[in-house]
């Protein structure tokens, strides 16, 4: 289902995107590994564009898994070369199109399995969280984690630092594509019990 998927639209004006029906939010710092994690996902080398230069992906991107199904590949947080005024049109670009649209969605919010969870990952999920938006969280890098820490470990870690249950935190390697198939499944879970509706114009 996933490798069909394909690139609809970029945008930063979140309130004109059109209605979905149902979206997966990939959210995280910046260069954390969304767009890899994307790739990835959908078993395709260049769907979204991956860079070693951190604040690569500046717009919010669409890509149709189906019929109005989304997965939504969002700017990164935490960038800090950039000015106060960007760093408020994120904010505000964000906002719109996490809280503001009425859409039935779950976001994914990547974080670094290597360096952890960071004080602002924790305090993106409260956000999230307090607006009641459902979420789950993506370990990715996993290759990087010393091979005497397990995934299991890593899971228990990072489920006790967000107050999640564990079957809510998955650890992947976008790199090495390790882990995928259980998060594949959850989102075509999520995708699949949700009707479809008919895309709007390109
Ligand atoms: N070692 C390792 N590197 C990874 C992994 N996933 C992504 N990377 C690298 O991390 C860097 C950033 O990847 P992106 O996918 O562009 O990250 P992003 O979060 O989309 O970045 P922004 O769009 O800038 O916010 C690239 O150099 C990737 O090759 C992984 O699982 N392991
Ligand atoms: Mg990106």
């Amino acid at each position: 289902m996933l490798e069909k998927t394909v690139f609809f639209r970029a945008t930063t004006e979140a309130n004109s995107m059109p209605k979905s029906a149902a979206e997966i939010i990939i959210s995280g710092r910046s260069n954390v590994g969304k767009s890899s994690i994307i790739n990835a996902l959908c078993s395709q080398k260049n769907l979204a564009r991956v860079s070693k230069t951190p604040g690569r992906t500046r717009s919010i991107n669409i890509y149709s898994v189906s019929m109005g199904k989304w997965i939504i590949d969002l700017p990164g947080y935490g960038f800090a070369r950039v000015s106060s005024q960007c760093k408020a049109l994120w904010k505000n670009m964000i906002e719109e199109c996490i809280i503001k649209r009425n859409s039935k969605k779950v976001i994914y919010t990547i974080i670094d399995a290597f360096v952890g969870p960071t004080e602002l990952d924790f305090n993106v999920v409260k956000w999230i969280s307090i607006n009641s938006i459902p979420f789950k969280i993506i370990a990715n890098k996993c290759d990087k984690v010393p091979k005497n820490i397990s995934i299991d470990e890593i899971q228990s870690k990072i489920a006790e630092y967000f107050n999640i249950d564990k079957s809510n935190v998955f650890a992947v390697s976008a790199k090495l594509k390790n882990g995928f198939n259980k998060l594949q499944l959850d989102i075509i879970k999520f995708l699949d019990n949700s009707r479809s509706i008919n895309a709007p114009p390109l």
